[in-house]
């Protein structure tokens, strides 16, 4: 199997974490000339990155339905799903409220970080609108330390690259976007901590910061 990724992308991240926290022997690889080359379209049409190629090539985009594969193809090995209905359900309503109203309007923070080019009432609006999908998400929360109890699971996959560009936005624009919400706060203080969470937080970091290293004439 092999898993077409990018250390820098939230939900590349996110399928990749999963992977690390089952210890499977999935190959990671950069898709072959960019998510919009010949090659990587013929693989994946939807030109996005991650994407899960089985061995019998069978592929499977979108990092929600990838871990939750990896979760059924292998149920016993480490398993990240809960024990029982409603922490499934809240597994699962953690990671979505994060996609839907978090992420959603938190996406076009990333195209703004360069204070030349920035449109600064945008980001105030985006702004305004990701606190507020963060309150959502610190509702659906559990009481921690992990996303939704006492160990890692499916959400903290999803949470985790999430963290991760919600402090270094907080920090790009000047405006704290988790200490408002105490059991995301909790979350953050927390998670790197974790030995898998560590790893992915530091692959993103530098991830980030090779692509803000000035660039070679
Ligand atoms: N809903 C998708 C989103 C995937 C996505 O937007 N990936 C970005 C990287 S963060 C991507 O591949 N962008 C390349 C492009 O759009 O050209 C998922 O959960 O996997």
């Amino acid at each position: 199997m092999k898993l077409y990724s990018n250390d820098l992308s939230p939900f590349a991240s996110r399928a990749k974490m999963a992977i690390r926290a089952k210890g499977l022997d999935i190959e990671i690889l950069d898709p072959p000339g960019g998510t919009k080359s010949d090659a990587y379209l013929a693989l994946n049409p939807m030109g996005k990155i991650p994407a899960l190629v089985l061995d019998d090539g069978t592929v499977i985009p979108e990092s929600d339905t990838i871990v939750e594969y990896l979760e059924d193809a292998f149920p016993t090995r480490n398993p990240l799903r809960p024990k029982n209905p409603v922490d499934i359900a809240r597994a699962r309503l953690v990671a979505r409220v994060a996609e839907l109203y978090v992420l959603a309007h938190g996406a076009g923070l990333f195209g703004q970080m360069n204070p030349a080019t920035r449109d600064n009432a945008a980001v105030a609006d985006m702004l305004d609108r990701t606190d507020a999908g963060l309150a959502h998400l610190n509702v659906v929360m559990g009481d921690g330390p992990y996303a939704v109890g006492a160990t890692l699971s499916t959400a903290d996959c999803a949470l985790v690259p999430f963290v991760f560009y919600f402090g270094v936005f907080s920090q790009v624009f000047g405006r704290n976007l988790v200490a408002g919400h105490s059991k995301l706060a909790a979350y953050a203080a927390f998670i790197p901590s974790d030995p898998v969470a560590a790893s992915i937080l530091g692959d993103l970091q530098a991830a980030l910061q090779a692509r803000m290293a000035p660039q070679p004439a």
